[in-house]
């Protein structure tokens, strides 16, 4: 990996959480992470969202977990590599939102 990846300080989550859960973001129970559900007209509509997302994380080596089933998407953002939310998430969460309502 390209170097230690900080979790979010205490600081930066207050000022983050709140932005993220006004746009539906929820925080995971029992894990440091966040969630959030995304449903498309179609399948074809949440399959070129899912291709979009997933060229942005692979650039920025930071992957989704996520779960599709037809037109609804699911998706779950944390950091491994440092066992919680960074920001890394944080970037990638706003770029999933902007990415969903193109
Ligand atoms: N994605 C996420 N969500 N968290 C990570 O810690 C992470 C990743 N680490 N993608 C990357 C890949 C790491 O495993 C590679 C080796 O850089």
């Amino acid at each position: 990996p390209a170097g230690k990846i900080q979790s979010l300080t205490e600081e930066e989550r207050a000022h983050i959480l709140p932005i993220l859960r006004s746009a539906q973001w929820v925080e995971v129970g029992g894990r440091d992470a966040i969630y959030k559900e995304f449903v498309f007209k179609d399948f074809n509509q949440a399959f070129g969202f899912m291709s979009r997302v997933a060229l942005r994380a692979e650039k920025m080596d930071h992957h989704p977990e996520w779960f599709n089933v037809y037109n609804k998407v699911q998706i779950t953002l944390s950091t491994h590599d440092c066992g919680g939310l960074s920001q890394r998430d944080v970037s990638l969460a706003t770029f999933i939102d902007q990415v969903s309502l193109m």
